[in-house]
């Protein structure tokens, strides 16, 4: 089942369901928001219940679908893929052997990304630094997971990093990653899918300036090394999460080292089996 958060045109913000390409069904009138229904002891049948009930439904066009990150705060996982601890050690010899080292350590590299409410959906823009100077998106599937430590979903995500300021230093990483519209969410969030089946799925990005493609790459969730438990289990240890968390996981495709992205290119971010994220990048 597919879940949205999505802007009618009196401007109200609602927790739907997307029930196929041209219709959402409101949840409204039964459900606060999606944060405390991602907490119901049995979400698969609640959602099940939820859509056979009545509910208003709205042409998709009459509204706009917003970030369903709500109030829960954005981690992410860094160095999952072997494409992401390359293209780290060939950017910076200074901090090379701690990628080297974090990508077979039993620890994950774990990172605060965003406050909820600085997290942008699809649509919107996302920024790049103007005291960078070699910028890319890094698209990743992304966990919602509740109090409980569950996995109730999957989105999309894009961390948006400033990879010159990266490989500076490591210990310019929060400046790296945590800027304005460094982090985009969305649109919806596929419930009822086992690791297994996540793992199936491909990830693909498309850069598109002035109309022509300037990149395109590709990768599977299956190549992400760690398992999805061990990942949540690191982010749960010794730290609460009231209204759950939202965790991206790290990137498996990385643009070539000549290319930075310019104000106003197109990103656009599918996996396989949730859906797609595009945005239009703003200098910040
Ligand atoms: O420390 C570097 C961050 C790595 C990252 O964000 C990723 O692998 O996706
Ligand atoms: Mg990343």
């Amino acid at each position: 089942m597919k879940l949205c958060r999505f802007k009618k045109a009196s401007s109200q913000v609602c927790p739907g369901i997307v029930s196929d390409e041209s219709t959402i069904i409101d949840l409204s009138s039964e459900v606060e928001n999606l944060t405390s229904l991602f907490e119901a002891e049995d979400l698969n049948s609640r959602l099940a219940k939820l859509t056979k009930t009545n509910f208003p439904r709205l042409e998709r066009a009459t509204t706009r679908l917003m970030t369903p990150v709500e109030r829960q705060e954005v981690w992410a996982v860094g160095v999952t893929y072997l494409r992401s601890k390359k293209a780290r050690m060939e950017e910076s010899d200074f901090s090379a052997t701690a990628y080297d080292k974090v990508y077979d350590a039993p620890r994950p590299e774990l990172f605060f990304k965003s406050f909820p409410e600085k997290v942008v959906g699809p649509g919107d823009s996302v920024g790049i630094r103007s005291d960078a100077q070699w910028s890319v998106p890094e698209p990743e599937l992304t966990f919602v997971i509740n109090s409980r430590g569950i996995i109730v979903g999957f989105t999309v995500g894009n961390d948006m990093s400033s990879r010159d300021i990266e490989g500076e230093n490591l210990l310019y990483l929060p400046q790296a990653k945590i800027y304005e519209h460094s982090c985009a969410v969305g649109p919806v969030i596929v419930t009822g899918v086992t690791e297994a089946e996540a793992r199936m799925w491909k990830i693909q990005m498309t850069i598109t300036r002035n109309g022509q493609r300037v990149f395109e790459g590709e990768t599977s969730v299956n190549q992400i090394k760690r398992t999805f438990g061990e990942l949540v289990e690191y982010l749960f240890r010794s730290q609460k999460f009231s209204h759950g968390a939202v965790l991206l996981t790290g990137t498996g495709i990385v643009p070539p080292d000549g290319f930075t992205l310019e104000e106003q290119d197109r990103v656009r971010i599918d996996i396989s089996g949730v859906g797609s994220l595009e945005n239009i990048v703003t200098k910040v």
